[in-house]
C-alpha cells in the first residue's frame, strides 16, 4: 500500500436534508486521524479544507436541492482528488456528506483512466445512494452520488469528470445496505448493482460478504472505499444525519477494514456524513478513526 496519505477535508453538508455534517472534518482530526495513523508509519500530510458555496437551505427545484452549490463543491473536491493521485499519493476525504463521492471517485476513475488501472469500489453504507431526480423522495444529493457515477444525474454533475459515465456498475460492491426506496430498488436492480445488505450479512456473515467483495482484486486494481459512517449500527455510530437500525457491530466493521487492509490494494478513501452536532462527545469520530485505524493496517496479535 502507498504509504504518503494525503487528508483533504470538505466541510459542507450541501447535499444532506439534516445540517452539521459540515463540522465533520474538524471532528475527525479531534479525534487524532492524523497522530494515529502517523503511528503506523504512514507520511501524512494534512493539505486542510476546501472553499465551497455556504448551504442556502432551499427547497427542491427539477428533484435537486442546491444543484448549482453540490456542483461547485465536487469540482473542488475533484480536482483535489486527482491532484493527490497525480503526485502519487493516497487521497483520504474528509467529509461532508456523500453528494461528495461522486467528486472524489470521478477523480480516482480519471486517474484510472490516465494509468491503465483497474478500479473497484466499495461502497460502504446504509443507503444504496442509487437514486434519480424522478426517484428521490427528499431531492438531497446525497441520496445520488452512485447513480450520477453510472450516468444517471443532472449534465453538469455527471459530466465532471471528463467522461460519461464516469464508472461502469459493474466496478461497484455495496455492502451494509438496509434502507433503499422503492423507485431506487428497482433501478438498483435494473443496473445490477452487487449489493451484500444486511440481510446478505446476518445469513451468510461479513467474512463471506467481504470475500466476495474482494474477490477478482489484482496487481493492478485501484480499490476506493467510500465509507459512509452511517453504515454502522447506530448504537456504536449516532453522530450521522440519517441512522439506520440494524446495521454493523463494532466487530463485524472491523472485520470488514480487516480483510480489506489484507488486500494491500487501498488507495484512496472518502469517509463521509459523520454529524458532529449529533454525536456524543465525540464518539462517532473516534469509532471511525478506529475503524480507518484497521483499514490502513492495525492487526490484533494473531497477524503479522
Ligand atoms: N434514500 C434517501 C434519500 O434519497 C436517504 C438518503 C440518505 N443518504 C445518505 N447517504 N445519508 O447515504 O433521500
Ligand atoms: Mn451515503
Ligand atoms: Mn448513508
Ligand atoms: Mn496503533
Amino acid at each position: 500500500m502507498n504509504h504518503r496519505i494525503s487528508i483533504i477535508g470538505a466541510p459542507t453538508d450541501i447535499g444532506a436534508g439534516v445540517r452539521g455534517a459540515s463540522m465533520g472534518p474538524e471532528a475527525l482530526r479531534v479525534a487524532n486521524i492524523v497522530p494515529v495513523l502517523e503511528g503506523h508509519g504512514l507520511e501524512v500530510l494534512d493539505r486542510g479544507n476546501l472553499n465551497g458555496p455556504a448551504n442556502p437551505w432551499q427547497p427542491p427545484k427539477d428533484g435537486y436541492r442546491h444543484l448549482n452549490e453540490v456542483v461547485a463543491w465536487n469540482k473542488a473536491v475533484h480536482e483535489a482528488v486527482h491532484a493527490e493521485l497525480a503526485l502519487g499519493r493516497l487521497p483520504i476525504l474528509l467529509g461532508g456528506d456523500h453528494c461528495l463521492g461522486l467528486g472524489s471517485i470521478s477523480a480516482v476513475a480519471r486517474h484510472c483512466r490516465e494509468t491503465n488501472k483497474k478500479l473497484r469500489i466499495l461502497w460502504l453504507d446504509a443507503h444504496a445512494d442509487f437514486n434519480t431526480n424522478i426517484l428521490t423522495p427528499s431531492g438531497n444529493l446525497h441520496g445520488m452520488p452512485v447513480a450520477c457515477l453510472c450516468g444517471h444525474g443532472p449534465q453538469e454533475l455527471i459530466e465532471i469528470g471528463g467522461q460519461v459515465p464516469a464508472i461502469s456498475p459493474k466496478w461497484i460492491r455495496q455492502i451494509g445496505i438496509r434502507s433503499v426506496d422503492a423507485g431506487e430498488k428497482r433501478f438498483v436492480h435494473e443496473m445490477d448493482l452487487e449489493v451484500f445488505d444486511m440481510r446478505y450479512i446476518d445469513e451468510m456473515g461479513m467474512r463471506h460478504a467481504m470475500e466476495l467483495a474482494l474477490a477478482t482484486l489484482d496487481i493492478n486494481t485501484h480499490l476506493h472505499v467510500s465509507f459512509d459512517v452511517d453504515f454502522l449500527d447506530p448504537d456504536v455510530a449516532p453522530g450521522v444525519g440519517t441512522t439506520v437500525k440494524g446495521g454493523p457491530t463494532y466487530r463485524e466493521a472491523q472485520l470488514c477494514m480487516e480483510m480489506i487492509a489484507d488486500t494491500g490494494r487501498l488507495a484512496s478513501l472518502d469517509v463521509m456524513e459523520l454529524n458532529p452536532a449529533l454525536d456524543v462527545r465525540n464518539a462517532t469520530a473516534e469509532v471511525a478513526v478506529d475503524l480507518i485505524e484497521s483499514l490502513f493496517g492495525k492487526s490484533t496479535l494473531m497477524r503479522k
